[in-house]
């Protein structure tokens, strides 16, 4: 821990980090090549990957003026808790590549800064773990689950987060397979390079008889996720279930009427299925077809305040950030972490004043382009 030392001044705030983006070469200069190609990459020829950013943009904003933003607030309400701003940490896997800390650094940076940390079920420290930190300096967390093909396996580890104190569940659907990670693949990234994850330490090998270039099934993750589990888990544990991972109106439906408690429209960050569609463009397909039942989250090249308030304008009652976390953790550690999350917030501030939005609630898709 202590041969960790921070880029530059240590402090992102003097050394005049401005926009998130300002982090991404220099995480990348600091991190390992493969460790890089991991964080950065996406599925095939990273079209969609591209293409998430600009997906953003395309709905153009359409602002009202003269309108008296003096009292203006980012507050939202997510699953019974007040939120001061409604930018959340996505999950990404072993965070103790990124720094020695880990998720507990992560965590610090989030709860600074008023936001939440969803720990990855392939994270580098256990639920309990995180929950004690957590519980220590007051700080919300969600627990994302990947199921294993034997449930009961899941189960074991889920209910030592529901014990720690989560607040929610979040289920990736998205994942029968990891895509086609060149980048991982050419690296030889991944368990054969000895990562670890503690949560599923437990479990037991999967064989796999195909020769590693024919691998498609990852030992980690179970290939037939349905709407059964989102029913059984908020049967199980009692806490909402937000369903990572979908990109359909009727899939969003199928989430909701067996229980969701939330939806996550998210295509892994571009990272599985190349040539899909950017989240931008069918947030809005999605909250349609939820009608208000649950809320509907967004993730996927959220980089500016501008982003946010696009999502929130279609109808999203939050957003996550992925890789933008991973840049600040691997540069300045918690600082980072809470530098991403501040300078959002106040681009978001910016845009509302800017739309002529006191409020999220003001913030429709009368205000977009595409939308009127
Ligand atoms: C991820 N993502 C992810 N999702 C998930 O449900 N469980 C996980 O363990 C991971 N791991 C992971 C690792 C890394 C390095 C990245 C970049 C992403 C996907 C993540 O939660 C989120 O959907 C995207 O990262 C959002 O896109 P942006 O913000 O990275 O563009
Ligand atoms: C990833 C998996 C671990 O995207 O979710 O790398």
């Amino acid at each position: 821990m202590s041969a960790w030392r921070a880029v530059g001044s240590g402090d992102p705030v003097s050394d005049g980090i401005v926009a998130v983006g300002e982090l991404e070469p220099l995480a990348a200069e600091r991190l390992a090549g493969e460790v890089w190609d991991y964080v950065a990459g996406g599925a095939g020829d990273e079209r969609t990957l591209r293409a998430a950013g600009d997906a953003w943009a395309a709905h153009g904003l359409s602002p009202h003026a003269m309108r008296d933003v003096s009292d203006l607030t980012t507050e939202v309400e997510l699953l019974g808790r007040r939120m001061a701003h409604p930018i959340l940490l996505a999950p990404t896997a072993t965070h103790v590549r990124y720094h020695p800390g880990a998720e507990l650094e992560t965590l610090r940076g989030a709860q600074t800064a008023g936001s939440l940390l969803t720990l990855s079920s392939l994270g580098s420290i256990v639920p309990d773990d995180l929950g004690k930190a957590a519980q220590a300096i007051d700080a919300a967390w969600w627990m994302q689950v990947y199921l294993q093909r034997d449930r009961s396996l899941s189960y074991a580890y889920l209910d030592q987060a529901v014990a720690a104190g989560t607040e929610a569940l979040v289920l990736t659907v998205d994942t029968p397979s990891l895509g086609a990670r060149d980048r991982d693949r050419r690296d030889s990234f991944g368990a054969s390079r000895g990562v670890a994850f503690p949560t599923l330490a437990h479990l037991p090998p999967v064989a796999d008889p195909a020769p590693p270039h024919r691998r498609v099934w990852n030992p980690h993750l179970a290939n037939d996720v349905s709407e059964r589990d989102v029913t059984e888990l908020a049967r199980r544990y009692e806490i909402p279930v937000l369903v990572k991972g979908v990109l359909r109106a009727d899939d969003a439906r199928r989430a909701v009427d067996a229980g969701a408690g939330g939806v996550i429209v998210s295509n892994h960050g571009a990272r599985n299925l190349d040539t899909v569609a950017p989240t931008a463009a069918v947030l809005a397909d999605v909250v349609d077809a939820v009608a208000g039942e649950v809320p509907v989250l967004v993730d996927g090249g959220i980089r500016r305040g501008t982003d946010i308030a696009t999502a929130l304008c279609l109808g999203a009652r939050a957003v996550l950030v992925g890789r933008p976390v991973i840049w600040g953790l691997a540069t300045y550690g918690a600082a980072g972490v809470q530098h991403v999350v501040e300078v959002l917030r106040t681009e978001l501030e910016m845009a509302m004043a800017l739309l002529g939005a006191s409020r999220v609630s003001d913030l429709g898709r009368d205000l977009l382009l595409t939308r009127r």
